[in-house]
This record gives C-alpha cells, structure tokens and sequence, in this order.
C-alpha cells in the first residue's frame, strides 16, 4: 500500500464516522455475548495521512460476504486472549458472516507460526485479514504476502513498527503509556505514597511492555516516596508471575506493593505472596492492567488493589474499519480505544464488564 497525501477533511469525517458507528452501545452489540462493552474508539484520534481504498487499488470486498482470516498470537489460558477472539467470532456472526468464512490462527506465542499462520490464511483465500500480531518487529513477511494478494490487515491490539498504509491499514489500540500512567496513579492511592515496589514486566519485543514500563515510572517519579525495588519479566504468564513472585518475595521482603503489567501475572503474585505469608490487598498493595473477572473479583474480595483495563473486545471497530475502507472512506493510521478502571470502590458493580 502507498501512503496517501491526506485530506485532513475527509479523513476526519472517516474517523468522526467511525467514532459515531462504534462508540454508541447498540452498534457493538457484543454486550449479550461477551458480557462487556466492546473497544470504542477514544474522542482524541491521531490523525495522519488517511488511507484511501481507491487510491491504492485494493478491490472492494464487503465484510459481510468476505473470507476473513483472524491470527491470534497468544494461547488462550489468558482470558485478553479468549475475549479478544470471542469479540471476533461475535462480530463476524453479528454481521453474518458465515462460520466457514471467518478463518482463525493461534501462533501460541511463536513468531514464526504466526508469520506462516498469516500465509496459510491468505492461501484459504482470506480477502481480510484482522491480526494480533505478537512482537512489533518480525511480522513483514506476512504483511509482504497480504500486500502482494491486495488483502487490507487491520492490526489490534500491539502494534507494529511497519507502515500505516503502506505494509497495513491501520492500528487499533490502547495508549499503552497512558495505561502505565494509570495503574501508578492508582498505585499511590492505595499506598498512601511510600512504600517499594516489585514490577512484573510482560514479555519482550513488544511496545506494551515497553510503554506500560515507561508509563508507570514516569508517573511513579512524581512520588518519591514510592520506589521499584525489583523488576523481572513474568511475561504475561500467571504460573511465571507465581514464579517469579515467590523468589522475588525471599530476596526482597520489604516488598509493600506489586505492579504487574497484566492480571494474569499479577494473579500468579497473589498467591506467591499468600504462600510467603503476606496479606496482598493490605500488608502488599497490587495493581494490574487488563481488567479480567479473575483479578477484578479478587478487588472486591479485598485482596487486590486496582486494575486498568485493555479492552479486547476490538470486533466491532476491526470490522467496522474494514467496511469504512470498502466504502471509500479514509481510514486513520491509529485508532485509540477507551479503557475503563476498576477499584475498590466500584469492583463489585462494575464486575460484569470484566472478561
Ligand atoms: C494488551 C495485550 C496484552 C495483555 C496481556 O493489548 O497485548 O497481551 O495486556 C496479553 O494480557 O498477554
């Protein structure tokens, strides 16, 4: 795909119709079926040259009697995983999309399958692809493939280092930076202010580790009476995040609070530190991001702390996306969605919107 001199009229207009399509709870619809709101895209889009169907040659091909390849990344123990492609089938269905026209891959955390999941899709014929690509590097022979066959790829979720427009359509996300923000926020109200904290880091080579890293110690260094004492790669992985925890636990056991970079891990520290005799939730505060039932149910049972979301449910606006450059119109390089937060205060109420 060639990037696009930008109309910044038209592309707003796109991105003002993709905000109204997707941001009002009935055009999503996935509340019956996936119990939460789905991703809407937040007022403030990041502009840039928009994305033409026309422009660049692409045939139309309407979602609704498309062939749609879906490439997971993750394994779906993690519930993020489970209800991001739960929102895609919903979707799918919702528009009526046959079952045996939407194709889904799992790259089980592996690179390279996804690289050859992605090209197995385009050979069953997909005409549109939607990934959750796993690392932001390594994914252009696949993008390479898709831009060869004419097939438009709207990412989710991560994003990639490779061109908007050019090797992809366009990235649909969370401001991961801004979730780090949060989740520090929420870790000085639950401390008070001081105290020392253990960070479990996601996996490497992909930019939510790096921003909700970045995120939470730009915003912890506004309290200096609240420090990292150790930090160590859980990624993402709740029986790691137990692991690491437990050893994490016997070297530093002035440990008074927990940053983990999803829930799963920081699940695994609960009961690390449940196991070591602490009491998570009052002697260690714990503060994640993702928002699964799992960790919001433990804020309302008093053993947890606050949790940022990262909404997976990115079926509506992937495929809204996806019709809106069928259609013509020009398509943002970025879309960030909205993402909620849970605490002690509202976990009870709010904990079926969690996944
Ligand atoms: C965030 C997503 C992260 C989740 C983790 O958009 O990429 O990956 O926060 C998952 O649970 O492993």
């Amino acid at each position: 795909m060639s990037s696009l001199p930008v109309r910044v009229g038209a592309a707003l207009v796109a991105t003002t119709a993709l905000l109204t399509a997707c941001t009002s709870r009935e055009a999503t619809n996935t509340t019956q079926s996936s119990g939460g709101p789905a991703a809407s895209a937040a007022a403030s889009q990041v502009a840039g040259p928009g994305c033409a169907r026309e422009a660049i040659g692409y045939p139309k091909v309407d979602v609704k009697d498309a062939v749609i390849g879906f490439s997971q990344s993750e394994k779906e123990a993690n519930p993020f995983r489970t209800a991001e492609t739960r929102s895609i089938r919903d979707e799918a269905a919702r528009l009526g999309v046959p079952e045996d026209k939407l194709l889904v891959t799992n790259a089980q955390s592996d690179l390279n399958k996804q690289i050859s999941d992605i090209k197995s899709l385009l050979d069953r014929g997909a005409q549109l692809l939607v990934v959750a690509p796993l690392n932001s590097d390594g994914l252009q022979p696949a993008l390479d493939a898709a831009k060869a066959k004419k097939v438009p790829v709207v990412t989710i979720d991560r994003k990639v280092t490779s061109k908007a427009c050019e090797d992809y359509l366009t990235f649909i996300g969370s401001d991961f930076v801004e979730q780090g923000r949060r989740a520090a926020q929420a870790m000085v109200a639950a401390t008070g202010g001081t105290g020392k904290v253990a960070v479990l880091l996601g996996s490497s080579g992909n930019n939510v580790t790096t921003d909700r890293a970045k995120g939470f110690k730009d915003e912890l260094a506004k309290t200096p009476g609240l420090s990292i004492v150790a930090e160590q790669t859980a990624e993402f992985d709740r029986s790691k995040g137990q692991a690491v925890m437990e050893q994490l636990v016997q070297s530093n056991p002035d440990i008074t609070a927990v940053y983990a970079h999803n829930d799963e891990m920081g699940i695994g520290a609960v009961t690390a530190l449940k196991a070591a005799g602490r009491t998570p939730g009052q002697d260690v505060k714990v503060v994640s991001i993702d928002g699964t039932r799992n960790a919001v149910q433990l804020i309302a049972d008093g053993s947890y702390d606050a949790v940022v979301e990262s909404n997976p449910r990115f079926g509506p606006l992937a495929f809204q996306t996806l019709q809106d450059f069928a259609d013509g119109k020009e398509i943002p390089p970025t879309v960030i969605i909205s993402d909620d937060q849970y605490d002690r205060s509202n976990a009870a109420q709010k904990l079926g919107n969690a996944y």
